[in-house]
Order: C-alpha cells, then sequence, then structure tokens
C-alpha cells in the first residue's frame, strides 16, 4: 500500500493551484481501459473533475517513484533481491517446538520456526516486505501518468512511465526476475517458496498494460522502441512461467476471486506482447469454467459471501470480472451478455450487490463497478446514478468517472467558464492560470486524507 499519505496540506495547496475538485487517491482493485476510447480524446465534458483528479493523482503517486523490488531490505531465499518477494498475511511463527529458550533472530524465527494460519489475522511481519504494495503503487502511477500524458501532452508524464517501466522491469539492477515463486510465502522451515495465493499480488498488470498500451498507441516518443521490446521480452518470460508454474497453475484453478484475478493478468500480458489471440482464448476459457459457477440466479457470488468481509469480496471479484469483460471487449470478445449455469450475468452481480448492507466495510469499492456497469449496460431508470448520488459523494470527481462513459454526473458538475474548458470536455488550463470556476467555490472538496487503501489481500 501507499506509504506516503497525500497530506490535508498538500490538497489545500492544489486546491488553491488549480481550483479544482480533486477527489481522495483511491487504488481500485483492477481495472482495464480501452486505449482507443481514452486516445479520441472525446471526453464528455461532465468528466472535467475526474480530468483534474487524474492529473493530480499522476503527480503525487509519481513524487513516490521510482519503485524497485530491490528496495525491500531482505534478499529472497535464492540470495537475490530482484526476486519478488512477499509473505503470507494470515501467517504466524509457533516457535515452542524448536527449542524456544534463547532469543532467536526475526531471520531464525522465519525460516526455522513453523508456521500456522490464523484466518483473518494480519502478521504486521508482512509490512517489513512490501513488494506488493510497491507494485500497487507503481501500477497506478503508470495508468495516471499515461492517462494525463494523454489529458495534457507534456513528455513529463510520459517520461514517468517509461521511467517506472523501466525501473520495475527492465534494469539490469533494479529490474524483477520474471517469476512469482517467492510470493506469499508462509515461512517456517518447510516454507520457504512462494503459495498460489501470491500470483494475485500482481493483478493490477491490467492497470501496467493499460497505461502502456496508451503511450505504445498513442506514439509517445518516450516511448521507445527499445524500451517496447524489451517489456516484451520480460513479460514473454512472465507469460510463460504463469503458464506453466505449479503454483500459478493452482491459482488459475481457484473457483473464486484468486481465479477470476488470474485471468484478468494471464489475458492481458498476452494482449501486450501482441497474442490477441491467446488472450481470447484465455478470457474464454474463464468464460466457461470459473465464470459459470460465480454468479447464482438471484445475482448472488456464494464463493465470495461466503468469506469474511462478503461485501469487499462480491465487489473485488465484480472488479475482476468486469476487468476481464472489458479486455475481451478490446480483442472482439464481447463477454457482457454471456450467462452463467443459472443465467445470470455480470450485471445481474452488481444489481444484487448494490441491495446489501455495507455493515462495517469499505462501501467505496463497490462505486467503481457501478458506474462501469452503468455505462455498460445503459442506466435508463437512472438506478445506478441514483445509487451513486446517494451514496458516493461527489462520484463525477472519481478517476474513473472519465473512462466508464456515458454515466451521468447527477448535475454534480459544475459548468465551468469557457476559458477554463473547452467544448471537448478536454481539460485546459485557463488563460490566467487557473481562476476559480463558477460554481466550483462553494462545492464540498473531498480533501484527501491518507489514500484510501483498497483491500491487497483476498
Ligand atoms: C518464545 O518463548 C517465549 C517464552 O516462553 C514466548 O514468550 C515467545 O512467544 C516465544 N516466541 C515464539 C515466536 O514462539
Ligand atoms: C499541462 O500542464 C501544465 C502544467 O500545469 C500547464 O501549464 C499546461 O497548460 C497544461 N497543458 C494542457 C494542454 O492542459
Ligand atoms: C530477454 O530476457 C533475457 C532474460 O532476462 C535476456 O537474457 C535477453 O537479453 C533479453 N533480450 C532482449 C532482447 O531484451
Ligand atoms: C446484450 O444483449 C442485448 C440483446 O441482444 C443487446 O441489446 C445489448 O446491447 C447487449 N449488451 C451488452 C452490454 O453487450
Ligand atoms: C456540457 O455541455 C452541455 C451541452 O452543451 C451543457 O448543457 C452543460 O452545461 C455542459 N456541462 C458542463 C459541466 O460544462
Ligand atoms: C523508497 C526507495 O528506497 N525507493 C528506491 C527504490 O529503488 C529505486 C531503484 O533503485 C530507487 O530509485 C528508489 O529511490
Amino acid at each position: 500500500m501507499r506509504s506516503g499519505s497525500f497530506s490535508v496540506l498538500s490538497a489545500a495547496t492544489l486546491l488553491l493551484a488549480q481550483a479544482t475538485r480533486v477527489r481522495s487517491s483511491t487504488s481500485y482493485a483492477n481495472d482495464f481501459l480501452d486505449p482507443n476510447a481514452i486516445l479520441a480524446r472525446d471526453f464528455s465534458n461532465i468528466t472535467i473533475d475526474a480530468q483534474d483528479t487524474i492529473i493530480a493523482w499522476a503527480e503525487d503517486l509519481a513524487a513516490e517513484g521510482p519503485w524497485s523490488v530491490t528496495n525491500k531490505s531482505f534478499a529472497a531465499p535464492t540470495g537475490s533481491k530482484q526476486d519478488y518477494m512477499s509473505w503470507a498475511p494470515y501467517w504466524w511463527p509457533d516457535c515452542s517446538s524448536v527449542g524456544n529458550t534463547t532469543e532467536l533472530t526475526a531471520e531464525e524465527v522465519w525460516t526455522t520456526c513453523p508456521y500456522v494460519v490464523r484466518d483473518g489475522q494480519f502478521n504486521p511481519d508482512g509490512r517489513t516486505i512490501n513488494d506488493i504494495g510497491e507494485f500497487e503503487d507503481m501500477a497506478n502511477a503508470i495508468l495516471y501518468n499515461a492517462l494525463a500524458w494523454v489529458l495534457n501532452g507534456s513528455s513529463v508524464y510520459s517520461e514517468n512511465v517509461a521511467r517506472f517501466v523501466n525501473t520495475w522491469f527492465l534494469d539490469g539492477t533494479t529490474g524483477m526476475t520474471p517469476n512469482l515463486a517467492y510470493a506469499q510465502m508462509q515461512r517456517g522451515p518447510t516454507g520457504q517458496h512462494g503459495t498460489h495465493t501470491g500470483i494475485l499480488d500482481l493483478k493490477c498488470m491490467a492497470k501496467v498494460v493499460s497505461g502502456v498500451l496508451l503511450l505504445r498507441e498513442g506514439k509517445a516518443p518516450q516511448w521507445t522502441s527499445d524500451i517496447d521490446t524489451a517489456l516484451n521480452n520480460w513479460t514473454n518470460e512472465y507469460i510463460n512461467w504463469l503458464s506453466t508454474a505449479d503454483i500459478a497453475l493452482e491459482e488459475k484453478a481457484a473457483a473464486n476471486n484468486h481465479g477470476t484475478f488470474y485471468f484478468n493478468q494471464l489475458a492481458v500480458l498476452q494482449v501486450l506482447v501482441g497474442d490477441n489471440a491467446g488472450a481470447k482464448k484465455t478470457l474464454e476459457e474463464y468464460f466457461t469454467t470459473l465464470y459459470l459457477k460465480q454468479i447464482t440466479k438471484n445475482g448472488d457470488q456464494p464463493l465470495e459471501t461466503a468469506r469474511t468481509r462478503p461485501y469487499h469480496y462480491r465487489a473485488y471479484n465484480l472488479a475482476a470480472m468486469i476487468t476481464n469483460a472489458k479486455i475481451g471487449a478490446y480483442i472482439g470478445y464481447d463477454a457482457w451478455n454471456l450467462t452463467t449455469d443459472e443465467g445470470a450475468t455480470i450485471k445481474d452481480a452488481l444489481d444484487y450487490a448494490i441491495t446489501l448492507p455495507v455493515g462495517t466495510e469499505t462501501a467505496a469499492e463497490l462505486w467503481p463497478n457501478v458506474v462501469a456497469v452503468g455505462a455498460i449496460y445503459g442506466d435508463a431508470d437512472g438506478k445506478y446514478a441514483q445509487f451513486m448520488s446517494e451514496n458516493a459523494g461527489d462520484y463525477p470527481a472519481d478517476a474513473q468517472f472519465l473512462w466508464n462513459q456515458p454515466f451521468s454526473d447527477s448535475g454534480l458538475v459544475a459548468v465551468r467558464s469557457t476559458s477554463a474548458t473547452g467544448s471537448s470536455g478536454v481539460r485546459q488550463q485557463s488563460q490566467d492560470g487557473g481562476a476559480l470556476s463558477v460554481g466550483a467555490s462553494w462545492r464540498v472538496l473531498a480533501l484527501a486524507v491518507g489514500s484510501a487503501v483498497l483491500a491487497l489481500f483476498a
């Protein structure tokens, strides 16, 4: 998760500088953006606040980069920090059987004490190695900087993307080895290897690829043929691991959100390397196997409802299903109307999820799904817009409101002076550097006080 947080002060500074409404920083569970739709730059004028949010998030995130697996303090069991590594979040040491008479060092505990699972209880040790959080920040930084490049045209943003890709994936001393052999290790004398749940750590490859496709298809000069070739090379090796390693295949077979996210990752990487036929086969496999059992007739997702935090898990798997369908739509495989064994669609799953109480969980996790479904299936009776305006506050200032269109702004977006906003709806600075736009001054601002951290583990 993000270590740095977006302070009230910096949000206030941003407010004064740009006189815009910027929503607090959020990391969506996952998403895929059709580069052609974005590069057409035919944005609705109601997305102006979302555009400002995207620029702000791009800059805020970029200030924290670059990220690298070599930033961790401990090496993987291979002895190399270039191997991605994370620890299973719910596993704890029990040193009672290993002569715990003298104090063991942390490293001795990790390798000699047997580890046992305590479901739902996070071992704080997990935070001492943060490859997972760094990857998530990097993926978001790439997505928003690529979008900022499209919106603003400044090479600062596209250079950021190239730099972040190079540092995380490609550089000889900081780049990640293309496998997840040490992801979500359980540790202990028999646990010095990754487990299948760790494949989920890299689910946000869909965001990375969305950003890279924008630069590649948009012909950003900073996205050189050298970096493109090198990333394809890395990705081909990783795809090979992801389609053959035992733990990767176990994750692929997982019936719940773990399996759904596996297919996000594999399909989007196949798209990246130009293997659209392979990606289509991958998505077809998901929609003709796992998907069939994931939504019941009434729209419930029983495998998620059974979990400890059902509101979260339903939203989480919905995001993964929507991402699979969006990747499909991009390569000519229409999954939106595909039905499960009980005759339900992704829309039915959303329609059911929005009727359920949030309880003590985080409501915001469902919002991007509501807007995405409304944009794709339509919102003739205004049900989805009503849900958003009643629950999600100033939702048109949320970044995803840009790419999940058309969707009503419920009248929440104030008209700006024509000098500040072009008729195409593309963000432009006003000539005097950004006078307060009419209607914006009285709006309640969603100040960002720390980033909303959506669950990294499932
Ligand atoms: C080691 O033993 C001490 C004393 O009995 C105990 O408090 C501690 O929890 C043990 N450590 C572990 C990791 O089991
Ligand atoms: C891009 O951002 C810079 C810095 O805020 C600004 O000066 C410039 O006008 C923007 N360009 C466009 C096309 O929005
Ligand atoms: C592809 O990756 C392999 C292993 O990481 C490396 O040896 C090779 O030089 C790379 N090729 C290119 C063209 O980058
Ligand atoms: C689903 O199918 C119906 C009927 O064929 C069609 O009108 C609609 O556009 C389809 N929806 C999506 C999202 O593809
Ligand atoms: C967007 O354009 C429409 C049609 O020109 C106009 O009625 C509306 O006020 C505009 N909205 C904003 C937020 O600028
Ligand atoms: C926070 C931190 O230490 N970041 C570093 C991660 O690794 C890259 C590549 O070496 C550095 O540039 C960052 O400063």
